[in-house]
């Protein structure tokens, strides 16, 4: 197990950063485009370790894939360009890969296994493989298909009216992947919004989907045509340094080109609430994706309340939020994160035991967290426990620690952003 040594006690960030693509977007850029008729190029696509096995599994399901740089082309064939892989696709720590790819693959007729690493091994499938096994899909796998490793036979399917049991774009994404080869039309409902780049990617490949209030309708049997997708920045890696400009003193960074999909923006809200000083300096509200610029300063914070809708706007956010909130005056909650058990670790328990590492007042709820601040970080050895948002979090916390502080497994961070160590030394001054 590899041990990084962080930097502590740093006096101030500045400069400017530009965010690297969206892992959402980016991974259903792939996807959309194999799925699409003709020739799809990806500009600004992220090369993180989670879509480039997003890339694997599709070349293994016959796609050709082109990559160059931060650009890929996809010579999409339609769903039935897909062919039977001779191989296990492996999804490695890809929660987004392995549920949505199960969408796909629930209307293609031959038989595919489906792998990932430990951490995969962990997260429940069940939300995903119920619902495409009443649409008609054969699968199986550990725990009557709850768990990888999985195996999946795809059919005709029926079409479905679902009503989500939890607000997951996963596995709403995974229905509607589905949906789109069903026999008539299906209905999702959400329990609340959460992010939408399926939708707004289905419309803008040609296909037909509608939604009112939390409803979505898709129907069967529509023709994708391909086109280029331009990726913006992904507002998750923003978050990093967004949080950093506000808690290391005397900061004031620029970040370019992050998306500013509103299914997305519950950091910006939440750090407002607290007093953060952010600005959004240019934005493009009419991209398919929209985007912009966004200025951070240091400034005083005060805690907050984050529950309800805007958990799903903020869900990854919340271990850097949690950072955050440590350096507010007064008591910030974060309630209704159950689902913040099954990420990549239970981020519950992963973010508090590490800040307590690190001389935080946290405790943890049965769903969410309770942060009690301003506290001064100290230092320690910390864990990512394998989880790219806990190693990055830990790595901003390092910044206004007063002692030493090594990382354990920092390599977790490559799951989404690759030159992550490399932006944040450019603002060092
Ligand atoms: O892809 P993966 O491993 O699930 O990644 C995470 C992350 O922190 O990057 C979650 F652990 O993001 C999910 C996110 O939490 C990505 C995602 C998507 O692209 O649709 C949706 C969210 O998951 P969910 O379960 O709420 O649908």
């Amino acid at each position: 197990m590899s041990l990084f040594k962080l930097d502590s006690k740093v006096k101030r960030l500045s400069g400017e950063i530009v965010i690297p693509g969206d892992k959402s977007i980016s991974h259903r850029s792939v996807m959309f485009g194999a799925i699409a008729h003709g020739m799809t190029k990806v500009t600004n696509f992220l090369p993180g370790d989670d879509c480039l096995s997003t890339i694997s599994c599709f070349r293994k399901l016959g796609v050709k894939i082109e990559e160059k740089d931060n650009e890929i082309t996809i010579f999409g064939r339609g769903f039935d360009g897909l062919s039977e892989p001779t191989e296990v696709l492996d999804v490695g720590n890809s929660g987004t890969t392995i549920r949505l790819i199960l969408g796909i693959l629930a209307g293609r007729p031959f038989y595919t296994s489906l792998v990932g690493d430990q951490s995969i091994g962990r997260r429940p499938m069940t939300r995903v493989t119920e619902p495409l096994m009443r649409m008609g899909a054969q699968i199986d796998g550990r725990k009557n298909g709850g768990y990888t490793p999985l195996s999946i036979r795809g059919q005709s399917l029926t079409p479905l009216l679902y009503e989500l049991p939890v607000a997951s774009a996963q596995v709403k994404s995974a229905l509607l992947l589905a949906g789109l080869q069903a026999e008539g039309e299906s209905q999702i409902i959400e329990p609340a919004t959460t992010r939408d780049h399926t939708e707004r990617m289905i419309l803008h490949f040609g296909g037909e989907i509608n939604k009112s209030y939390r409803t979505i309708t898709v129907k069967g049997g529509q023709k994708l045509e391909a086109t280029n997708v331009h990726v913006p920045g992904d507002i998750s890696s923003a978050a990093f340094f967004l949080v950093a400009g506000a808690i290391v003193p005397e900061s004031n960074i620029l970040l370019k080109n992050v998306g500013l999909n509103p299914t997305r923006t519950g950091i910006i809200e939440v750090m407002k609430a607290m007093g953060a000083e952010l600005e959004i300096s240019q934005s493009d509200n009419l991209a398919f994706e929209p985007f912009g610029d966004l200025r951070i300063k240091s400034s005083g914070l005060k805690g907050t309340i984050i529950e309800g809708d805007l958990i799903p706007k903020l869900i990854d956010e919340i271990p850097i939020i949690a950072l955050l909130a440590t350096q507010a005056f007064g008591k910030t909650i974060i309630k209704d994160a159950h689902e913040l058990k099954v990420k990549e670790t239970n981020r519950i328990d992963t973010v508090v035991q590490e800040l307590t590492e690190l001389g935080a007042k946290i405790e943890a709820t049965e769903d969410g967290m309770v942060i009690y601040g301003p506290t001064p970080l100290t230092g320690g050895r910390v864990k990512s426990h394998g989880d790219h948002r806990i190693g990055m979090m830990l790595a901003i916390a390092s910044l206004i620690s007063s002692e030493e502080v090594f990382l354990e497994n920092a390599e977790a961070i490559s799951v989404s952003y690759p030159n992550f160590f490399t932006h944040l030394n450019s603002l060092k001054k």
